[in-house]
């Protein structure tokens, strides 16, 4: 007798999700043991994410722009199972629909990887062909399994047991090749960046001194150690470039294009440099800003080696995953130092801000500059290319606004009100914070203390000391730069080219 009379539905959608499951462990464990094997999940995902109708997509941005992208991963994993589900349910009633879906699964993964760098195709077609061929010959056997002779004389019991059995093995089996696949891709790719040397320049910046930051408890630090920097981009997973293949390209408009090793840029003369860089979507107050310490090579020494022809009035970063920007070129001349960074804060950069190179352009947002895991500097005209975030309604040009934070006391606190440190943050990279004034209460502006500035790209930390009777109060901030130039009490959202507005919170003194 054949078992796919009696079978449930619901039991089948169940075969097929782990079945599903199990293709796609095995894929993501063959990718775990060699890059030449591309994730599966990670280039079905970064399809998916192309094709997506464009308020789809930045949905998920927007969603996931600050949070894992494990997420999102997590996410096309869920998507596969549900058809894997689907799957299940229509193969008892046709038995063409799982070697159909399967062949797809497999067509679909290999099309997907094949646009990765690393792609090799014969271990990637036979790594997604025996991953395929096992999930599909699972789900035969669970859906198409001969009944076993009754022992127990409880049939049904028993080979209900039997099926529940096996769809949790093949469950778990799925779930731990999965993982392991995971740990193994990062793993090797950690290791490759712990191998990583960072060139020391010849002259090397004084750690920060006593007056560049100020003892307040929950102040943020004027440097903010890498695990805590915010992080933002459309990367699905993050990009791991190989560093020994590696290459940057400068192509377009240059009298020689180059392709520029590891090595050769770490060649060139070695600079290092305190940079603030912000979020254009960062809210008045929000915390999508960060200062840190860059060290890399400058852009104008790479922009000089190849070139750069009349004309060409915007410098394009490409990164590996195809994410673009473009600010123009004379800002790269105009003193800024925009920088071909390779360090953070003493180490090679994290996987997560760009490893093995990033671009940081001092005094402009990220979005129209900072590209990550950068692989082609292209320098074309001004309008000769939009960036990713231009046609997404942001603007063109992306100078960072001078900002000013509260960190101190945080919104809704209730603290003691004498003595009383107000503090928090200010920012104008690149011409510096002159004055940063407090309001409480709505009386009069009252100048608060700065730090030293570790560099006019850098932010400051700044503290007022008061004594507030007991009660509710209102604290407002507002910053003025090095040009004199006071920040606007106006609201404007982030959108298209930064929020403007003065940080007001409410707070409570005991
Ligand atoms: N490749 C790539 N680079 C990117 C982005 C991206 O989406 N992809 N986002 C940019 C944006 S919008 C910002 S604000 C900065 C953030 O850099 P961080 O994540 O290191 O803080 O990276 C920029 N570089
Ligand atoms: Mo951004």
């Amino acid at each position: 007798m054949n078992q796919s009379a009696t079978i449930s539905r619901r039991a089948a959608a169940f075969a097929g999700a782990v079945s599903a499951g199990l293709a796609l462990g095995l894929t993501e464990l063959a990718a775990g043991f060699t890059d030449r094997v591309p994730s599966s999940v990670a280039a079905v995902g970064g399809f998916l994410i192309d094709w997506a109708p464009r308020s789809v997509k930045e949905f998920a941005i927007s969603t996931f722009g600050t949070a894992d992208k494990g997420a999102l991963a997590l996410g096309t994993t869920f998507v596969a199972i549900l058809i894997g589900a689907l799957v299940g349910i229509l193969s008892l009633r046709w038995r063409w629909v799982a070697p159909a879906a399967f062949g797809v699964f497999g067509v679909v993964g290999i099309v997907a990887t094949s646009t990765e760098t690393t792609f090799s195709p014969i271990p990637t077609v036979i790594a997604i062909a025996v991953a395929s061929g096992a999930g599909l010959l699972v789900l035969r056997a669970l859906l198409y399994r001969e009944v076993e002779t009754p022992t127990d004389g409880v049939p049904g019991n028993s080979s209900r047991r039997i099926f529940i059995g096996s769809v949790a093995g093949v469950g778990m089996a799925a779930l731990l090749t999965g993982v392991a696949g995971r740990r193994l891709i990062i793993n090797r790719s950690e290791r490759v960046r712990q191998g990583a040397v960072l060139p020391t320049p010849p002259m090397t910046l004084p750690p920060p001194g006593p007056n560049a930051s100020f003892a307040v408890d929950e102040l943020t630090p004027v440097v903010v150690p890498n695990s805590d920097f915010y992080r933002i981009d459309t990367a699905l997973v993050v990009p791991r470039p190989d560093p020994e293949t590696w290459r940057l390209k400068v192509t377009g408009m240059v009298d020689n294009e180059l392709a520029l090793s590891l090595d050769d840029v770490m060649a060139m003369p070695i600079v290092e440099d305190y940079v603030t860089i912000s979020c254009v979507s960062n809210d008045v107050g929000g915390h999508l800003v960060g200062n840190a310490k860059w060290t890399g090579v400058r852009l104008v020494d790479i922009l000089d080696r190849a070139g750069v022809q009349e004309g060409a009035g915007q410098i394009v970063g490409r990164s590996v995953d195809g994410w673009t920007s473009g600010f123009p070129t004379p800002l790269a001349y105009d003193g800024r130092e925009p920088l071909l960074a390779l360090g953070m804060n003493g180490e090679p950069l994290p996987p997560n801000h760009g490893y093995p190179a990033r671009l940081i352009v001092p005094g402009l947002y990220g979005y129209v500059s900072a590209t990550k895991w950068i692989e082609e500097i292209e320098l074309t005209t001004w309008d000769g290319f939009d960036g990713y975030w231009i046609p997404r309604g942001w603007s063109k040009e992306g100078p960072i606004k001078t900002q000013s934070r509260i960190d101190r006391p945080r919104r809704g606190q209730s603290l003691p009100g004498a003595p009383l440190v107000l503090a928090g943050v200010a920012w104008a990279p690149t011409r510096g914070i002159e004055r940063v004034e407090v309001q409480l209460d709505g009386g009069d502006w009252i100048e608060a203390d700065l730090t030293t500035p570790l560099s006019d790209k850098a932010w400051v930390q700044w503290k007022v000391d008061q004594s507030l009777a007991p009660g509710d109060h209102e604290a407002k901030v507002r910053a003025t730069d090095g040009d004199g130039m006071t920040q606007t009490s106006e609201e404007t959202s982030p959108a298209p080219n930064g929020a403007t507005g003065w940080h007001t919170i409410d707070f409570t003194t005991t």
